[in-house]
């Protein structure tokens, strides 16, 4: 229902964005990526990280669920208006970032907050709501038994939104890889990053919602997409029963069950999603498409025979790295909030 006309939109956003590049290009993307450094908080609030990895584990104590919903929100952070908090903003008339389908099954919300509390009470005014964002989502993973990486900080946060964008720049689950490619690239992240940042669905859950389409009604003739695996299909219809009339419009997140990204091991960041996918075709069509291309195939054949998780691991911290820069707001730009959820109507 969404594909083609976001398809459309992500190659001429693609196309403006290679224009942009020519006009601007380096020297802006340059200046951006040097303001952004590890430790950029190491005068002003030497305790940051300290302070959200101690949030951190008391957050996860409470609600373990939530380690992959963060990582999850720096993902969608990032692709939606650059990295800049912006997706914590609210609007009274609905029509921020937070509004928007893909944000219905989004948690963690209050758990960005309530770090940004904590660190209000250290260091007034300083770290920014996207800072934040970008140093739970790294401890969510290694809060996971995931790798340890050092984050880049000194974003700013924006104070523009809306749930159009969200549309516009975030592949929906059905994407095929040409789609997932447009969109990745519109953010400069290339076959590789694409093949490296999907194993953050080594963690978390969906709802049934995105996967409806392809067990029941995959091309409208109420049939069943032929590269997913029988037996897994059969264990995820058990899960995710038929629609009912009108769900697919109505209940964009088609009820509460959650069914694992990566069953067995879904609450560990580990390599087993690349074996997933290459056994079962994965959870998404997006998942699946991996196995599509030869870059991003020959990826997963790679991690998922990988004895050691070492190589994964730094390529991740790199692709991590690398989707942590985009379109962020240094220096000048952006502001640093008291809190990060504000109403900006
Ligand atoms: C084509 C790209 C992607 C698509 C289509 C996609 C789609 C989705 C969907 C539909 C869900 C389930 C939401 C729900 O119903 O609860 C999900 C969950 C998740 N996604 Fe992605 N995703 C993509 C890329 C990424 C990337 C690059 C990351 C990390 C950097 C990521 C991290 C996660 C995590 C951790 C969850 C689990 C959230 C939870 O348990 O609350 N995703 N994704
Ligand atoms: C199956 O898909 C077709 C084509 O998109 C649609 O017209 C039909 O209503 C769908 N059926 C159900 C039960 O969702
Ligand atoms: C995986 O997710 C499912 C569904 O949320 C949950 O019931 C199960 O306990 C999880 N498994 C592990 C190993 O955490
Ligand atoms: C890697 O895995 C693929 C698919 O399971 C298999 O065909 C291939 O032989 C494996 N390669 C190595 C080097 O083990
Ligand atoms: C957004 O931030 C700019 C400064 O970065 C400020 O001038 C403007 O008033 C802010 N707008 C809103 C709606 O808060
Ligand atoms: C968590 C959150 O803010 N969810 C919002 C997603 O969008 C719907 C529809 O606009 C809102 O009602 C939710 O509050």
């Amino acid at each position: 229902m969404w594909t083609e006309r976001r398809r459309r939109r992500a190659q001429l956003l693609l196309l403006m964005a290679a224009a942009a590049v020519v006009v601007v290009g380096s020297a802006l993307a340059s200046a951006q990526e040097a303001a952004l450094r590890v430790g950029f908080y190491r005068a002003t609030c030497p305790i940051a990280e300290d302070v959200v990895l101690a949030e951190m584990r008391l957050i996860l104590m409470e609600d373990d669920t939530l380690a992959p919903s963060l990582l999850r929100m720096h993902y969608h952070d990032c692709f939606v208006q650059g990295c800049d908090g912006s997706i914590m903003l609210q609007s009274r008339k609905g029509k921020t970032e937070r509004d928007a389908l893909p944000n219905r099954s989004m948690r963690g919300y209050d758990a960005i907050e309530r770090i940004k509390a904590r660190l209000e009470t250290v260091c007034p005014l300083t770290v920014s709501c996207a800072d934040i964002i970008a140093m739970a989502a790294r401890d969510a993973v290694y809060l996971s038994h995931g790798p340890w990486y050092d984050v880049e900080t000194g974003r700013r946060d924006g104070n523009v939104t809306a749930a159009e964008y969200v549309e516009n720049d975030l592949p929906p689950p059905d994407s095929n890889i040409i789609d997932v490619k447009t969109f990745f690239s519109v953010k400069s992240l290339n076959s590789k990053d694409i093949a490296v940042l999907f194993g953050c669905h080594s963690i978390g859950t969906s709802h049934c919602g995105p996967i409806r389409k392809r067990l029941y009604n995959f091309t409208g003739n109420m049939d069943q997409d032929p590269s997913l695996d029988p037996a897994y299909a059969t264990e995820l219809r058990k899960l995710c029963p038929p629609p009912r009339p009108g769900d697919n419009d109505g209940v964009p997140v088609g009820g509460k069950t959650k069914v694992p990204l990566d069953p067995g091991s879904n609450y560990t960041f580990d390599l087993s999603y690349y074996r997933h996918v290459l056994a079962t075709g994965g959870l998404f069509q997006s998942d699946g498409s991996l196995l599509h291309d030869p870059v991003t195939r020959g990826y997963v054949e790679k991690v998922a025979n990988a004895s050691s998780p070492d190589e994964y691991y730094a390529d991740f911290a790199a692709a991590m790295l690398k989707m942590g820069r985009t379109d962020v707001l240094v220096g000048d730009l952006g502001e640093i909030r008291p809190t990060c959820g504000i109403f900006v109507d």
